[in-house]
């Protein structure tokens, strides 16, 4: 059997567009018809998988998928047993603690039992720990950034890029915990023919990447 390489990239959301663009402008061609969940390349031995960015991670750990491109922020805070092979450059943005633009923050003790929202418990308890604050993670699944204004912590702890969604939930950027941009994953279990397969894609990566520069 002909070696396939699995590329898992997010299906719709703000990793999508970037990701696919790479993909073309290493002159890998594919239909990219809409709702697919998975395409194969016309002029690459690989196919691509579309996913919720979340669970790229996973699928490149158990190798469903042999790369995937996914945010920094969510590698880290899931967690997986996966190689971080590139840095891609697009994407950027920081995981960051906001507290109500009133509070006279001082600084992180300042947290100390305190409760902070969030999506990325492990990433904050990782945080916390290292600065030595006790602090309760409440841990919601989205619009973390309304938390504060409607009681249910007192701080938040997420995404930001440029600040105005903080801003207009009337919260100001007090502690960044972590910087973020989209980065290229691959499982830990290639063979030898996908690493090679891989090592290609990645020349033509850097090759973009320097053309840009
Ligand atoms: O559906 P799926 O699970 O695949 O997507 P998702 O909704 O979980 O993720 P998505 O598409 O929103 O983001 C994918 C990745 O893009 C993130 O994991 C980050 O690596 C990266 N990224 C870059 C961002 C942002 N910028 C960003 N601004 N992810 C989220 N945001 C959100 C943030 O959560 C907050 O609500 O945008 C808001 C803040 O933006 P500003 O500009 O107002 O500061
Ligand atoms: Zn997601």
């Amino acid at each position: 059997m002909s070696t396939i390489l699995r590329i898992a990239i997010q299906k719709s959301g703000r990793l999508s567009e970037d990701s696919l663009k790479l993909i073309k402008e290493c002159g890998i061609r594919f239909d990219n018809g809409a709702g697919k969940l998975k395409t194969s390349a016309t002029n690459f031995p690989a196919e691509i998988l579309f996913l919720r960015d979340d669970d790229i991670p996973g699928y490149v750990e158990d190798g469903v998928a042999h790369i995937g491109i996914v945010g920094e922020n969510v590698s880290e805070e899931t967690h997986r047993d996966v190689d971080t092979v590139h840095k891609l450059g697009f994407s950027k943005c920081r995981l960051s603690i906001g507290v109500l633009r009133e509070h006279d923050y001082k600084g992180v003790q300042d947290l100390e039992g305190k409760s902070i929202a969030t999506t990325y418990p492990r990433l904050l308890g990782e945080y916390l720990k290292a600065n030595s604050v006790h602090a309760n993670i409440h841990e919601i699944s989205g619009s973390v950034e309304i938390a504060p204004s409607i009681g249910l912590a007192d701080a938040v702890c997420d995404i930001v890029s440029s600040g105005s969604t903080l801003l207009s939930n009337g919260l100001k950027e007090v502690e960044t915990i972590f910087r973020s941009e989209a980065v290229l994953i691959a499982s830990k279990h290639l063979s030898e023919g996908q690493k090679e397969l891989m090592d290609q894609l990645l020349f033509r990566i850097k090759s973009v990447q320097v053309a840009k520069n």
